[in-house]
């Protein structure tokens, strides 16, 4: 889980780590900027998950979205929500809240009774993938 995916750096250094021409001292230069980046700053910390509506494991009455907060900001293009159960048609696309920390996905019409999984996958804003699932139940 120490690499970063491509498509998370910049297109400046993409350039660079495709350059099969570029030499040695460029090739460390590019490698430097890649470890400053995993290494330094707040913001490079893993995302976690930090709460949940519904919250995790509890009973509600059937909820109008659900909503996954993280702990630092995740990419909405390569972050999934799946839920368990009948709840097909029911599921929209997932949106993002404004700071970027929240996953929101639409839930049309009522959930009948019963208990649902949330499976989630997301990728952080330090370029790791984080994932995970949850349960609750409606009642
Ligand atoms: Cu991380």
């Amino acid at each position: 889980m120490n690499s970063v995916p491509i498509a998370a750096l910049p297109d400046t250094l993409q350039a660079f780590t495709k350059d099969i021409a570029m030499n040695k001292f460029m090739s460390l230069l590019a490698a430097s900027l890649v470890a400053t980046a995993i290494s330094t700053g707040p913001a490079m910390a893993h995302s976690e998950l930090k709460r949940s509506i519904p919250a995790v494991g509890s009973t509600v009455a059937t909820p109008t979205s659900l909503e996954l907060t993280f702990s630092d900001s995740v990419n909405l293009r390569f972050s999934n929500v799946t839920l368990t159960g009948a709840v097909e048609g029911k599921i929209g696309k997932p949106a993002i809240s404004e700071d970027g920390h929240t996953l929101i996905i639409p839930v049309s019409g009522s959930l009948s009774a019963g208990k649902y999984v949330v499976n989630w996958d997301a990728l952080s804003q330090d370029g790791h993938k984080v994932k995970g699932e949850f349960s609750f139940a409606v009642e």
